[in-house]
């Protein structure tokens, strides 16, 4: 079964909307495997976003997800990693369609809410940079 790695960024877990977030996940049909609230340390957060590494809005990334506590989980099931993808909306929130939770909740490229990996290969790396194996078996 398909598994994806999803976080509610800082500002998600700020504006309180953690609850609005996960019943979305709930309600589409997608079963939540693991979940946990941390602060991303620095060194945990260049791992994360090592493909940003020298790009201009490489510091400030790396500096706002660090700012406060994000809430990280595993989300399974068919198609997961494209239908997360998709209800997250475009990267950019002003480009995101209504209806998405970017579209519905965000206006800044730097403050977009929610990540979710792009690929099998991204899932699985950030997965395994967030939990252990037994918090997996859930
Ligand atoms: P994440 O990784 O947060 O899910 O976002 P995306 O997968 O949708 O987009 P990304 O990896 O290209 O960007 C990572 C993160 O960096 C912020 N960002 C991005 C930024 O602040 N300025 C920029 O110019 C870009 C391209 C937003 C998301």
């Amino acid at each position: 079964m398909e598994r994806t790695f999803c976080m509610i960024k800082p500002e998600g877990v700020q504006r309180g909307l953690i609850g609005e977030i996960l019943a979305r996940i709930e309600r589409r049909g997608y079963r939540i495997v693991a979940l946990k609230m941390l602060r991303l340390t620095p060194e945990l957060a260049a791992r994360h976003y090592a493909e940003h590494e020298g790009k201009p809005f490489y510091q400030d990334l790396i500096e706002h997800i660090t700012s406060g506590p994000v809430v990280a989980m595993v989300l399974e099931g068919p198609g997961v990693i494209a239908a997360l993808r998709q209800m997250m909306g475009k990267t950019n929130p002003l480009e995101a369609a209504p209806g998405t939770i970017r579209g519905d909740y965000a206006i800044d490229l730097g403050h977009n809410i929610i990540h979710g990996s792009d690929s099998p290969a991204s899932a699985a790396r950030e997965i395994d940079l967030f939990f252990t194996a037994v918090e997996l078996e859930g």
